[in-house]
């Protein structure tokens, strides 16, 4: 059988429209496949109020095309999702890249063929597509999690989710709503609607720890000016482990971590921290990521910090932390705090009272009735599996990848392949940097690898190529000792970097921490070595 492609291409988010090009670049032919009806990925679906960028848009950008980052004019520091989305199309159309995407094609099924060493992919319509190679660059945060909560579906308002929110916005003005979830993006969103609303309930579970940002538009000249330097930049970038070398919410845990130790601060220490930088002083002392009581003592230190921002005391004391700062991606906020100072916001602490079931008017606690016109869920995502797992993707024997997720955990080798799914190739997968790293970054040296080693394996007439199980656990066991001293594994961090906000998934830490830098080192060495732990047929 002739393929028309070599390469298929799940997904036209910031991965699949860099694989798409590269793999152009390198003489193959390929076919993206997105199930959207425009290209965009995590950044065309979470359009909710307030979504923004935490990371400088000068970094958060492609790095491969000098060109592309000459052209496209970012208007602020840290981009709001409007003009990621723009920037993605400009890209698309900059590199001639639609006439190889076909949208509203959602794949559900792919089986690796072993006879042809092909991957047979169906979409939702029916339609099948067949190559030798899929890259599956569907997203770390693009599958929705959806809670089980009694009564949702009776609810007679507007129920949003937050990471499919309406084409176009949603009037909330005049409106009662209710936020349920209150990770990053309900901080980012709560300020924004907030001012918009008639009556804000805020219903809390796990509060976060946020911490104040300043985003502003660029000045005159000074985009221009680090365009001039963008090589600079570029470089600093590069060597950086975070994968962003300018300041970022990662890059504030990176200075944390060389900061004196909390426990043997004295008391005057830690106030003058708090009257110094607020929720951030509290925050900056280097035991709190390896030591549960340091973690403890800073988070009471942040209580302290948060009380002198929010006046009412009962909800002041309800927005502080029960687990470990750290052990959830860093969240920055503008004026999160201080919209609990509005009279039209009342947190919800469900940790106290939980949700007891929601109604067709609104939402019961164990507490209180709340009336509610809108109800939004800010509710999260099976990150960086659920995308694969929503599929039913068969590898060798007919093996599910959902199955052996389930069996084993979210086990890969490098992030990029999985035993027992030849010439599958995940950009971002587990145990790769990915989620604690600027995704750009950590993105692109992905798409570059797998472009080069499908280049390789054609050049050297190889079919097939499939990690090896023992290379995969050897991957595995050094990404897991690289969190075992921290407080990452508490046992009272349940966060999506370790599935634990999932119910039923098998609980394990899902990045790589030892940075970009050093994974790039290991992923070039064992490509060097003629792709050491995969076999090659
Ligand atoms: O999701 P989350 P997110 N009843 O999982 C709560 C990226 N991102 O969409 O912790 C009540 O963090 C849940 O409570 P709990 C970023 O990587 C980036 O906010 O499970 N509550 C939690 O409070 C981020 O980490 C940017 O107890 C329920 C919330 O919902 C990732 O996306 C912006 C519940 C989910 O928080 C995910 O963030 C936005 C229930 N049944 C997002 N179920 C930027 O770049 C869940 N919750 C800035």
């Amino acid at each position: 059988m002739m393929d028309s492609d070599d390469v298929l291409v799940i997904g036209a988010g910031f991965s699949g429209l860099y694989m798409l090009h590269r793999l152009r670049q390198l003489g193959l032919r390929a076919q993206v496949l997105e199930r959207a009806e425009k290209i965009g990925g995590t950044w065309l679906f979470n359009r909710y109020p307030g979504a923004r960028c935490d990371i400088e848009s000068i970094e958060y950008s492609y790095s491969f095309s000098e060109e592309i980052q000459q052209e496209w004019v970012w208007t602020e520091t840290m981009p709001a999702q409007p003009e990621i989305e723009a920037y993605l199309n400009f890209v698309a159309d900059r590199l001639d890249l639609r006439r190889d995407i076909r949208l509203d094609t959602d794949v559900t099924a792919m089986t690796f063929d072993d006879d042809s060493g092909r991957w047979t992919l169906q979409a939702a319509d029916g339609e099948t597509f067949v190559a030798p190679f899929v890259v599956a660059a569907s997203g770390i945060l693009s599958e929705p999690l959806e809670p089980d909560i009694p009564g949702m579906g009776t609810f007679a308002g507007d129920s949003l989710f937050t990471s499919r929110w309406p084409a176009g916005g949603v009037d909330l003005s005049g409106k009662r709503v209710g936020v349920i979830g209150t990770g990053s993006t309900a901080v980012q969103m709560i300020p924004v609607i907030a001012r918009e609303v008639q009556q804000l309930c805020v219903f809390q579970r796990s509060p976060a720890f946020t911490l104040p940002w300043q985003v502003r538009q660029f000045e005159a000249g000074e985009l221009d000016e680090m365009k001039a330097n963008y090589g600079e930049i570029r470089q600093a970038q590069r060597q950086h482990p975070i994968g962003a070398a300018r300041l970022s919410a990662f890059s504030v845990l990176i200075d944390m971590l060389v900061s004196p130790p909390i426990k043997t601060a004295t008391r005057d220490e830690q106030v003058r921290a708090v009257d110094e930088r607020g929720v951030m002083g509290a925050l900056n002392w280097g035991d709190i990521f390896f030591d549960i009581e340091a973690s403890r003592m800073a988070t009471a230190l942040y209580g302290e910090a948060i009380a002198r921002i929010v006046r009412d005391p009962e909800t002041a004391a309800a927005l502080v932390p029960s687990h470990p700062f750290g052990c959830k991606r860093p969240i920055i906020d503008q004026g999160y705090y201080q919209t609990y100072n509005r009279d039209n916001v009342t947190l919800v602490d469900l940790r106290k009272n939980p949700i007891r079931t929601i109604t067709p008017d609104g939402i019961d606690t164990a507490a209180e009735h709340y009336d509610l016109d809108v109800i939004i869920y800010a509710t999260g995502f099976d990150a960086m599996t659920g995308a694969l797992t929503r599929i039913d993707v068969r590898g060798r024997d007919g093996v599910l990848l959902r199955d052996v997720w389930a069996e084993q955990g979210p086990v890969s080798y490098l992030g990029l392949a999985v035993a027992g799914f030849p010439n599958l190739f995940t950009v971002q997968g587990p145990g790769s940097p990915a989620a604690a790293t600027n995704f750009v970054t950590a993105l692109e040296q992905h798409v570059e690898w797998i472009g080069d080693c499908i280049a390789h394996l054609k050049a050297a007439g190889h079919r097939t190529i499939e990690a090896m199980p023992e290379a995969q656990h050897e991957w595995i066991e050094h990404t897991t000792s690289l969190v075992a001293a921290t407080v990452l594994v508490h046992p009272s961090c349940n966060s999506w970097y370790n599935g634990a906000n999932v119910p039923g998934k098998k609980r394990m830490y899902m990045g790589y921490t030892a940075g970009i830098p050093e994974y790039r080192r290991r992923c070039d060495e064992i490509a060097g070595a003629g792709y050491a732990g995969f076999l090659l047929a």
